[in-house]
């Protein structure tokens, strides 16, 4: 990789296997910022990262707002969904220990209403993240099949919003995502993915960029805020949304608040209920 830029041979894996991991990302004093910065809004303002606002700390974050927009994500995301990119969304994947919270096998781009699918997920781990603390797993090739059928369960202990869950997924051929603190993993919009409880002592974090979108995607179930990533936005399909120039400003919340509305909307479409998140 030169500058982190992927080699053809890294392209050429994520195209056949519908993700890539992992990727060296941030050093372990950028890692340990994080985990500062979400233990204090944690301490002092619990709600403002909990149930729905588990998305979008990027918009008040100036910390998550940089990860968000980091250049070695970006470089890596170009290599697949091109040079104009746009940042449509964030959601914190936290595990509490010993916890039932699991993930059920889903394809990320079922509910997402994006058009065309020129979308990724990156994943980036804020703490170690191995199979004990239910690290993602990803069936590897089955971007290749379109979408599959998803049954929403809304079980309590499934961190996803309606619990929509594939069947029968053959489990032997899942492969874990096995990540180190600051490493990146990326998966494509319709890659099978899923993950166990947290059985071991410590959280497990996760922040993903959900999604990176191209320019030319349109949002067929409402409406997205975006931020610009790189490049330029010629289509003008999203309204665009400054980055946040300090920590916990009001406008930043009231402006996730929104975006987080629409956000629900677009996920719960045709849901017969809403769930936590
Ligand atoms: O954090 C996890 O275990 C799963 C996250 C996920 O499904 C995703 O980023 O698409």
């Amino acid at each position: 990789m030169q500058n982190n830029r992927l080699t053809d041979t890294k392209i050429k894996k994520y195209n056949e296997n519908g993700y890539l991991s992992p990727i060296n990302i941030l050093s372990s004093y950028e890692v340990i910022q994080l985990r500062e910065e979400l233990n204090n809004i944690e301490k002092k303002w619990p709600n403002q990262i909990n149930g729905l606002n588990r998305n979008n700390i990027h918009y008040f974050s100036t910390l998550f707002s940089e990860l968000a927009h980091n250049f070695k994500i970006l470089n890596v995301v170009e290599s697949f969904i091109g040079h104009n990119i746009l940042v449509a969304g964030s959601v914190l994947f936290l595990k509490e220990p010993e916890n039932k919270g699991f993930i059920s096998w889903h394809q990320d781009g079922i509910y997402q209403g994006w058009k065309p699918y020129n979308s990724i997920t990156a994943w980036i781990a804020i703490t170690d993240v191995n199979e004990s603390n239910g690290c993602m797993r990803m069936w590897p090739g089955s971007h290749k099949n379109k979408f599959k059928k998803h049954k929403d369960t809304f079980d309590k202990n499934n961190l996803l919003t309606r619990g929509q869950t594939i069947e029968n997924v053959p489990l032997k051929e899942t492969v874990p995502i096995i990540l180190k603190a600051g490493q990146l993993s990326i998966h494509h919009p319709m890659t099978v993915h899923g993950s166990g409880p947290n059985l071991s002592k410590s959280r497990r974090i996760g922040f993903a960029i959900q999604s990176y979108i191209g320019a030319n995607v349109k949002q067929k179930n409402g409406n997205t805020y975006v931020q610009l990533g790189r490049g330029i936005d010629k289509y003008k399909y999203h309204k665009h949304i400054s980055k946040p120039t300090k920590f916990m400003d009001k406008n930043d919340l009231i402006l996730r608040d929104k975006a987080n509305k629409e956000l629900q909307k677009i996920l719960y479409k045709d849901s017969k209920k809403i769930g936590k998140y």
